[in-house]
């Protein structure tokens, strides 16, 4: 246990009832352009426990051959991802202090079994921008560290509509969900999305911006 990274704000319960519904709504258009897929290690192929999403110009992905990285089309599909909806442009601007808009909206898809290991997001160009982060769903225990895998961590519950922004050293931290609170929330219906469970959507810059120096 220790104090949470400099750079970590969390602002519980940001989004009310029906910004989330709205959302969730965006986000079923999204997968029915996009369809979730399972994304896989690299070098090991070891499938993740979630699925995942993007819009944007760029979309996170990971398999077997290509390892981490940001692809401009969906890989089933071929097609580009679909835009990010207006309504998280709408909350990155309110909530970033970044003044380029994000380029990829990843949506993970938590069933109540799902875990996301300890990681550091570094796959993009730039670490100025932060990462913004919006919790849908079933409540998750979620635990952020420091700057290596080694070392004190903190959790705390993320809710569904709560935001997490991860600027400064935050940016870099190693954080994963340990566990699902499965049956916490009512908000995802039970026959969509695997069944109950959680989306998490975060929202990043992966290129660095013209304007940005160093
Ligand atoms: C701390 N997602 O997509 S969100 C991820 O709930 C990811 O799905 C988790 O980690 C989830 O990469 C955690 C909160 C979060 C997101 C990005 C971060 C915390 C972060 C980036 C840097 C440090
Ligand atoms: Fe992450």
């Amino acid at each position: 246990m220790a104090a949470p990274p400099e750079g970590f704000r969390y602002l519980p319960g940001l989004l009310g009832p029906d910004a989330q519904a709205a959302l969730v709504a965006a986000l079923r258009c999204i997968a029915g352009e996009a369809p979730l897929y399972r994304p896989a290690m690299p070098k090991s192929g070891r499938p993740f426990s979630v699925r995942m999403t993007n819009a944007g110009s760029h979309g996170w992905y990971s398999d077997k051959e290509t390892g981490y990285g940001y692809i401009g089309r969906h890989p089933g599909t071929g097609q580009p991802w679909p835009a990010i909806p207006p309504a998280l442009l709408a909350l990155w601007r309110e909530v970033s202090g970044y003044p380029a808009d994000p380029e990829c909206c990843l949506v993970n898809v938590y069933a109540p079994e799902a875990r996301m290991g300890l990681h550091r997001d570094e796959d993009e160009d730039t670490f100025a921008a932060p990462v913004v982060s919006l919790s849908l769903g079933d409540s998750a225990v979620f635990r952020i560290g420091g700057p290596t895998r080694r070392g004190p961590t903190t959790s705390l519950k993320l809710h569904s509509g709560d935001v997490v922004v991860l600027a400064g050293t935050a940016r870099l931290a190693y954080h994963g969900i340990d566990r699902i609170l499965g049956g916490s929330s009512r908000l995802l219906p039970p026959h969509e999305w695997g069944g109950g469970g959680r989306i998490n959507v975060t929202l990043r810059r992966v290129t660095r911006p013209p304007e940005e120096t160093s």
